[in-house]
């Protein structure tokens, strides 16, 4: 458990308060099915289906006010019986570390911290790593991130062994980004 960092991202009023819808629906199916920029690791037929990955990317930090970390957030889906954990994420030499992190408030200030016990995926639910909540943080950036610059082949691992490849744009934070989420919620509501 590493020390509160206080949180870099300007996160719009209300974000944290969004409401993701928690189980997965058949509804989501044509949704994950446009998410094509991941490679679920291959089980072979019969076996548990794996974690599903959809829409990485990665904050731009040019302009921004700690340049030397910035985070990777993603869409994740677990369509099995099982509970599963993100246990750990590498980006290559973009960074120098890697860690996995959560949002506390503290005496009303938005921090975060490494989390203790990974991210949970649970059964039959979606874990969406987005700002304002759980993350990818990469610390010890060893280059600058201008949107649109790159695009970053990360590895995201799982407790069972699962590892994904994901190819995460840079991107800016806009309101972009809960304006999906917005209605992915209002749809499926
Ligand atoms: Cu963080």
């Amino acid at each position: 458990m590493g020390p509160l960092i206080p949180y870099p991202v300007s996160v719009p009023p209300g974000v944290s308060k969004l409401r993701y819808p928690d189980v997965v629906k058949s509804k989501f199916a044509p949704i994950a099915a446009t998410a094509l920029l991941l490679t679920a690791c291959s089980s072979a037929a019969g076996e548990t289906p794996g974690v599903l990955a959809a829409e990485p990317w990665i904050r731009a930090t040019v302009g921004t006010e700690q340049p030397q970390m910035t985070a990777l957030f993603v869409n994740l889906t677990n369509p099995s019986e099982e509970d599963r954990i993100l246990v750990s994420a590498d980006c290559g030499d973009v960074a120098g570390e890697y860690q996995l992190h959560e949002m506390v408030m503290v005496d009303g200030e938005m921090m975060m911290q490494e989390t203790e016990d990974g991210i949970p995926v649970k059964a039959g639910q979606h874990q969406h790593l987005a700002p304002g909540g759980y993350h990818v943080m990469l610390m010890g950036l060893t280059r600058e991130l201008a949107a649109g610059s790159e695009e970053i082949d990360c590895t995201i691992s799982f407790d069972d062994g699962q590892t994904i490849e994901l190819t995460a744009p840079v991107k800016e934070f806009t309101e972009e980004q809960d304006t999906y989420h917005t209605h992915a919620a209002t749809d499926d509501a």
